[in-house]
């Protein structure tokens, strides 16, 4: 594949920027106008990302607007809501206020990749106060994790939100054991925004929202909840984030003159728990149920962010190069090999610009820089031709669910362009 023309360069770095600005709600950004109107937890921190090549203090402005909701046990929602939008579902109410933190909030977290787009803005100025501020609230949200989402040292979820990959199959088994009864009757939002065949199932739906609706009966209490969870499923996502986060988190404070002893301790539990996620039959590290002890069975691109986490492993990365041979626009959500796998339809199939910066990342920090690059270079290819979506077949780069998309956008500017590789 040949350089993206520079006059197109140019032109997709403006648009990227514009539409940061366009999805800015003054301090804080929203993923999409009208599918997704409120500050969602890793958009954010992807969206701070991307500001930081043009406004770094409209980057920090970013992550200190996130910080303003976590809750006082360290939990950092995975959603804020700023102020009340019809076009939603579920919106503040169906969450309920008991027992919460200081601005109405969802009372589920996302992946934290936070502590990492931190160190990375504070590198570009190590002079400003920011990240100091932000380190003991970036401490306890991943001390929170350590207490209530982590079992054998893997990285477990209560809710498919919680991962930020949906309707992934790494949770269909624990899914289908949900009988969701009782939930109150309500309405989509989503499939009036994207045609619903690019979207989670409304048993999928239901079950969503069947989860919610026990948290706020529980007050969203930890203890209340983790009794008879009816869903904890071990996420390769969730584990290798926070490892790589962990790790991040240790090299700011060590910067910073803190003791990290309790973050290196964490790092060393996390190392056992990703090991309790390879699954030998697909050779992979793969999503776990907790309460049957199953595998998924799925390599997905999560599966791919063992280097972000910093394991770097040679098995995935042969695994990782018979994919891009395989498929035209890397990295799927689902390995298209996988009967499971729908091109179209969100986390089971479609490729995601995030995802696949994240990997990059890790991949370029683990020392395989030709890997690296060649993915930054086809996701450049993708966006170029296909637009800021939300997400892409990974067999066509069609482009699907909702456009303008801040954190394509995001990754665009930060990872993605020729100019970001130049910087
Ligand atoms: C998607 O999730 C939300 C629920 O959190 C939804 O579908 O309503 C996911 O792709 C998630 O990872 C993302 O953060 C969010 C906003 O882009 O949308």
């Amino acid at each position: 594949m040949t350089e993206c023309d520079l006059n197109d360069v140019q032109a997709l770095d403006a648009r990227a920027r514009e539409i940061l600005l366009l999805n800015d709600r003054g301090g804080y950004t929203v993923p999409t106008d009208g599918l997704y109107p409120y500050q969602w937890n890793w958009d954010s921190m992807f969206a701070a990302w991307g500001f930081a090549a043009f406004d770094l203090d409209r980057a920090w402005q970013e992550v200190e607007r996130l910080f303003s909701g976590q809750w006082p046990n360290g939990m950092v929602p995975h959603i804020l809501f700023h102020r009340p939008d019809p076009g939603y579902f579920p919106g503040p109410d169906v969450w309920g206020r008991v027992g919460r933190g200081p601005l109405p909030s969802s009372g589920i977290t996302q992946p934290p990749v936070a502590a990492s787009f931190v160190r990375l803005l504070w590198e570009k100025d190590r002079a400003r106060g920011e990240a100091e501020a932000l380190f003991e609230p970036l401490l306890a949200w991943h001390r929170w994790f350590m207490e209530w989402r982590c079992e054998g040292g893997a990285i477990f979820v209560t809710h498919p939100w919680e991962a930020g990959r949906d309707n992934a199959p790494d949770w269909d088994g624990a899914m289908a054991a949900i009988e969701p009864t009782g939930v109150q009757p309500y309405t989509r939002r989503d499939t009036a925004h994207v045609d619903a065949s690019m979207r989670p199932t409304k048993a999928d739906y239901d079950r969503y929202i069947w989860l919610v609706e026990r948290g706020r009966r529980l007050g969203w209490d930890e203890a209340a909840m983790a009794e008879s969870a009816p869903l904890r499923v071990a996420d390769p996502g969730m584990t290798f984030i926070l490892m790589g986060a962990c790790r991040d988190l240790a090299a700011l404070g060590r910067e910073l003159g803190r003791d990290v002893a309790e973050i290196e301790g964490w790092v060393a539990t996390l190392e056992t728990g990703a090991e309790s996620l390879w699954n030998p039959s697909i050779g992979a590290y793969d999503g776990r149920d907790l309460t049957t002890g199953a595998f998924a069975g799925a390599l997905t691109n999560a599966s791919y962010l063992c280097w972000l986490g910093g394991v770097d492993d040679e098995r995935m990365l042969a695994t990782f190069e018979g994919m891009l041979d395989r498929v035209p626009y890397p990295v799927p959500s689902l390995d298209p090999a996988d009967p499971r796998f729908d091109a179209r339809r969100y986390w089971r199939g479609p490729t995601w610009a995030i995802m696949n910066a994240l990997i990059g990342l890790g991949l370029a920090a683990r020392g395989h820089e030709a890997q690296a690059r060649t993915l930054r270079r086809r996701t450049a290819h993708l966006i170029a031709e296909h637009g800021f979506a939300e997400y892409f077949d990974p067999l066509t780069g069609a482009p699907a669910g909702g456009g303008t998309f801040t954190w394509t956008a995001a990754v665009w500017l930060a990872w993605a362009s020729p100019r970001a590789r130049e910087a």
